[in-house]
């Protein structure tokens, strides 16, 4: 499962860009969210994000996947500035089936997903009863208990 943002330029363009170039890598997509409109989280004085999330299918690994997502944002121009910053695109791997992974560059699933609107909401279009693995609570109770804290 992963993860798409984007808050500056084109962003509904720069979304459907990432996605193509996801299949151009041989990154098969099996389910797109639709793309929602969502205020900016952590730092907040910046332009809103558009979100999306999508359910995919490949042969690579965690590590190569997240390679191939992080040629994908620097053939797409990104530039890192300022941590939780705006951004031409950011892909996330937000779950790999049902695996727990935490090394050095990756952590699975996204270690701050369950606390996110933007990630959560349109999960929940797509896989509501997807359990995490580490939390063992599906997507559609962890969007409630967030929207309840909220
Ligand atoms: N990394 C570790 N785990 C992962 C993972 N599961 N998926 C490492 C992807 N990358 C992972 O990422 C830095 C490094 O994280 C990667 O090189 C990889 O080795 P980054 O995207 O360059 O860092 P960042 O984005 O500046 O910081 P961070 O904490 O990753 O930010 P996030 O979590 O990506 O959040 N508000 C709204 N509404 N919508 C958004 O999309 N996004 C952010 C950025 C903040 N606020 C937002 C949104
Ligand atoms: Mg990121």
């Amino acid at each position: 499962m992963i993860g798409l943002g984007s808050n500056l330029g084109e962003r509904d363009k720069n979304i459907r860009t990432a996605l193509e170039k996801m299949k151009e890598k041989g990154i098969e997509l099996l389910r797109v969210s639709s793309v929602l409109e969502t205020e900016p989280y952590g730092y907040t004085d910046q332009p809103k994000f558009l979100n999306a999330v999508c359910l995919v299918e490949t042969n690579l690994t965690p590590d190569q996947l997240l390679d191939v997502l992080l040629e994908i944002e620097k053939e797409m121009g990104r530039v890192r500035e300022r941590k939780w910053g705006p951004r031409i695109i950011d892909l996330d791997i937000i779950f790999y089936e049902d695996l727990v992974l935490e090394s050095e560059r990756l952590i699975v699933p996204h270690p701050d997903m369950h606390n996110r609107w933007f990630v959560l909401a349109p999960l929940a279009e797509i896989c509501p009863d997807y359990v995490h693995p580490k939390l063992k609570k599906t997507v559609r109770e962890l969007l409630q208990e967030l929207t309840r804290r909220r």
